[in-house]
């Protein structure tokens, strides 16, 4: 596997840079997996990042139709807190990268596991970003029979009563709760601390499906054990199926964990493509084959950028002149 040799090797790492921009520039069809890492250096926490905990619960565990049924006002706070983070974070260089390879002439589809409206507000065509995890700004009635759906809904808080408590709110709060929050994205209580008392909200002051007015109102992403969108599973395997090899795939700051958007990699491979891993953690490069592929080792906001440079030129530009489409 042609790896990154760390920093300290600057020869090995251009050698394979230049390895890299050679495919690249003869790559007629490339997809991408992204996965939270990609958004890590705009501020947003990975899922197996902090232990995976939001709290003391893992937040696998709060991502269920389960755990909505059993406290629907415990799981609304949690996206909540997840929708008030995205919506004060930044899209950042990688995924404007992304989004000018997209607007290049290769054919690229970029499938995403991230539901924090990042790679949309870097004006990512959506005809190019297939949301296989859905969209914390989607909102759709819990019960499916009603059909309700209200897309990018991206009112902070949903309801009022989901605010995020402000210091001194809390009456019950220990010492240490009333440190104060570190954390840029949380304009109050940062209540992924289990030391902050999250207020009790009753299910009455859920918000409410405006259709059947009966069932509540659920974020609009998939939870584990529910399948993925009919129509994007469509879109990806029309683009996998297509009579054409797969020239490249890269894998973005994803811990490949979570099926089916993992197995999408071996597809690739099988239609032909090589394999080049963003992610700073060294075993996310464990299968890679040493031939064909690349395991770039470090930040995707300051490595990929760098790897897309021959069909993207420089993102800077971009940032700068179009900003993030808020
Ligand atoms: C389904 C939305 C069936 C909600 C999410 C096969 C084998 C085993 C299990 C299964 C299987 N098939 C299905 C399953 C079950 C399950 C599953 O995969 N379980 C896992 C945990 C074993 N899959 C499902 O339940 C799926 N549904 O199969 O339905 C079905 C079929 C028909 C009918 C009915 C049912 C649904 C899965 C989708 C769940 N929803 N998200 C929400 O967000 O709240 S998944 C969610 O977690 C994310 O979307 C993402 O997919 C995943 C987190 O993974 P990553 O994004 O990779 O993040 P992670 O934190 O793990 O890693 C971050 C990486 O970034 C790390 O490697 C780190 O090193 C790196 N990094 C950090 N900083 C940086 C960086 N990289 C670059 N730069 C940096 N700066």
């Amino acid at each position: 596997m042609k790896e990154s040799a760390s920093a300290s090797d600057p020869d090995a790492k251009s050698a394979m840079l230049e390895d890299f921009h050679s495919h690249l520039l003869k790559s007629r069809r490339i997809v991408a997996l992204l996965g939270a890492g990609l958004s890590a250096s705009s501020g947003l926490p990975t899922f197996r990042g902090a232990g995976g905990l939001w709290r003391t619960h893992d937040a696998t565990s709060i991502a269920t139709p389960q755990a909505f049924a059993a406290d629907p006002a415990f799981v609304w706070q949690f996206y909540s807190y997840r929708r008030h983070m995205a919506l004060n974070a930044k899209p950042n260089a990688a995924h404007y990268a992304l989004a000018q390879l997209a607007k290049s002439t290769t054919k690229f589809l970029a499938l995403s596991q991230n539901v924090d409206g990042l790679s949309q507000r870097a004006h990512h065509p959506p005809s190019k970003l297939k949301l296989l995890h859905g969209n914390l700004f989607d909102l759709k009635c819990s019960d499916a029979k009603c059909g309700y759906r209200e897309p990018n809904n991206t009112t902070d808080p949903v309801v009022p009563i989901l605010a995020i408590p402000q210091s001194g709110q809390d009456p019950t709060a220990t010492a240490t709760a009333t440190e104060p929050n570190t954390n840029p994205l949380i304009r109050g209580l940062d209540i992924s601390n289990p030391n902050h008392t999250l207020p009790s909200i009753p299910t009455a002051s859920l918000p409410h499906c405006p259709q059947c007015r009966k069932s509540l109102l659920r974020p609009g992403v998939v939870w584990f054990g529910e399948s993925l969108p009919t129509d994007v599973l469509a879109d990806v395997d029309a683009f996998f199926s297509a009579d054409e090899p797969i020239d490249l795939m890269l894998v973005v700051g994803t811990s490949s964990a979570v099926y089916p958007a993992a197995g999408y990699t071996q597809v690739a491979r099988n239609k032909g493509a090589r394999v080049a891993v963003v992610n700073p953690d060294p075993g996310s490069g464990r299968a890679l084959d040493g031939k064909r592929d690349w395991f770039f080792c470090g930040d995707a906001a300051e490595i990929l950028p760098e790897m897309l440079r021959p069909l993207v030129g420089d993102v800077r530009g971009v940032i700068d002149e179009k900003g993030d489409a808020d």
